[in-house]
């Protein structure tokens, strides 16, 4: 599947729920597990592949490809942490982040089966940023206004020379 980058309108938009998680919804989540994968990503929304449903995976190092049907985010800690993300939408393009550190999610998986699941660290990281993806909002909406700006700034320029984001940016602009 191809990854949708920054500045398609299909990332602003809000996801609808799953109805029927059937055959055809499971092989969506397992393309998009591929897809994740052969982007070097650690999550992917079904926005980013253009598809607005409420859909992610996500896979951290050695651990298992995890999928989330109409997930939910039932807790979270009042403890935060701050981690520099990255996005496959927004290739090249760094900076930190304040989330709750641990969350509870319950979701469905591809076989139709609900769960709950404890997350911290960058699996409850990663998550939320998923999330964020099926309101339509990006880890950049999180920043102050200024570093946006300069992020954005940075972005356009990319567009304008119409290289790689790494490239033109110098291995990656982190702001
Ligand atoms: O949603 C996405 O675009 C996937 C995103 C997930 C993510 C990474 C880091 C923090 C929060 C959310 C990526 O996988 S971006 C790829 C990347 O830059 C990265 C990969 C592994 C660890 C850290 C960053
Ligand atoms: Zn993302």
């Amino acid at each position: 599947m191809e990854i949708v980058i920054y500045g398609n309108e299909v990332l602003a938009g809000e996801a609808q729920p799953v109805r029927v998680i059937d055959a055809k919804a499971a092989k969506l989540a397992a393309d998009m597990i591929e897809t994740m994968r052969a982007g070097k990503g650690i999550g992917l929304a079904a926005p980013q592949v253009g598809i607005l449903k409420r859909l992610f995976v996500v896979q951290v190092a050695d651990d298992i490809p995890r999928v989330f049907f109409n997930p939910k985010i039932v807790q979270e800690s009042e403890e935060t942490t701050k981690y520099e993300e990255g996005c496959l939408s927004l290739p090249g393009i760094y900076a930190d982040v304040v989330r709750p550190a641990a969350i509870r999610v319950h979701a469905w998986n591809e076989k139709g089966k609900p769960f709950t699941l404890d997350a911290e660290g960058l699996l409850a990281r990663v998550i939320q940023h998923e999330l964020d993806h099926l309101y339509g909002v990006m880890f950049i909406d999180h920043l102050s206004e200024l570093k946006r700006k300069r992020i954005l700034k940075a972005w356009e320029e990319k567009s304008r020379r119409g290289t790689s984001a790494s490239a033109s940016l110098g291995g990656g602009f982190r702001a």
